[in-house]
């Protein structure tokens, strides 16, 4: 023998650890195929609104799912039936659950788990990113909401004469004051990751969640927000497109 006895029993035992461990990580493989969830099914409207970041990381997680869209027709009676009152909602093998922000870290966990990494200090800044993304929404909410004609909940009156001036004015407003402080937040995390994505090379939850927060300012969709609205934020631009380039991505916003 060319090994020495004591290296040989040193080789058995190492032999013996990393068959042991084979079998250990694929006990944990079973498990969590055996645990995964047989059914999911995310109910919203047709829109992107706060449900779209859940499509997006269920689907990057690779996890099947029933992407359900009702018209606001079917809404009232189904409004009935849900504990909060609200879309999106939830259904993991007929459990059901409300909370957008509360679906998009279960969602993200879900795969290889890299949309929402286990980290502490990596998900610390996801969170952060997420935050930001929640802050924008915020920022852009009375804007929206008093254009969709909830002025009463502003403290106007039902017939609001004055309604459409004060919606330009906000959305005029949020462009020239709000958009550039939360276009520079972006950037400058893209820059401080080492990018492409907000929190490094890898794509996570934050980006999932404010691209569609994002894109929506660029789209021309909304009165007084204007197509080349992002124009002024390259940055930003060049990882929306980044993300839209991500295969997946790319198949499911053709596919609709
Ligand atoms: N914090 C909740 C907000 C849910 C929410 O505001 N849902 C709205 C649509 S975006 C809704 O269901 N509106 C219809 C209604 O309240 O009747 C989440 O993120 O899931």
């Amino acid at each position: 023998h060319i090994l020495s006895q004591p290296t040989m029993a040193l080789l058995k035992l190492a032999a013996a650890a990393a068959v042991g461990a084979a079998a250990y990580v694929a006990v944990l493989k079973l498990k969590k195929i055996i645990s995964a969830p047989k059914s999911i099914t995310l109910t919203y409207f047709n829109i992107e609104g706060v449900a779209e970041k859940v499509r997006l990381a269920l689907l990057l997680s690779g996890t099947k799912f029933e992407d359900k869209r009702i018209t606001f027709g079917e809404w009232p009676e189904l409004k009935k039936t849900i504990k909060s009152g609200q879309l999106p909602l939830l259904t993991i093998d007929g459990m059901e659950v409300s909370q957008s922000a509360a679906m998009l870290r279960w969602a993200g966990s879900l795969g290889d788990g890299s949309l929402y990494p286990a980290d502490p200090m990596q998900r610390l800044k996801v969170d952060e990113m997420v935050g930001v993304q929640e802050d924008l929404q915020r920022a852009w909410t009375p804007s929206l909401y008093m254009g969709m004609g909830r002025h009463q909940a502003f403290g106007h009156p039902e017939n609001f004469e004055g309604k459409d001036a004060i919606v330009k004015a906000l959305r005029e407003n949020f462009i020239k004051d709000t958009l550039p402080r939360f276009m520079k937040y972006i950037a400058d995390a893209i820059t401080a990751s080492g990018g492409p994505y907000l929190c490094g090379s890898t794509v996570t939850i934050a980006d999932l969640a404010m691209l569609p927060q994002v894109r929506y300012f660029g789209k021309g969709v909304a009165d007084h927000v204007p197509k080349d609205t992002l124009d002024p934020y390259p940055e930003v631009k060049a990882w929306i497109e980044k993300i839209m380039t991500i295969p997946a991505v790319k198949e499911y916003y053709a596919s609709l």
